[in-house]
């Protein structure tokens, strides 16, 4: 009887969670940063590498010219601005 009650209490809580992590981790957002040391290809490579650092499948778009990255990607912009600053690259972010 008691385990029975466990095995059903246990089964309701799952089932919202399997409906909902989905939809909670693969939203992905479109984060534009304003990195202003990038100068050359060889920042662009370290940025690169730092932002695949954070999230391996974000789509990254670097513009030289601009100084700006783009970066879509479930992932915080939080997180990726630490990495670019840890790599030294400090960035501001921009909106849109
Ligand atoms: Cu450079």
């Amino acid at each position: 009887m008691e385990g029975q009650e466990v095995i059903i209490i246990l089964s309701m809580l799952d089932l919202p969670m399997l409906e909902t992590s989905p939809v909670i981790y693969t939203q992905e957002n479109i984060m534009k940063f304003n990195v202003p040391d990038m100068s050359c290809g060889h920042c662009k490579a370290t940025i690169e590498t730092a932002i695949k650092s954070v999230d391996e499948t974000a789509k990254i778009e670097i513009d030289l010219a601009s100084k700006t990255v783009d970066i879509t990607s479930a992932v915080n912009a939080g997180d990726f601005a630490e990495a670019l600053e840890s790599s030294g690259y400090p960035s501001t972010a921009l909106a849109g």
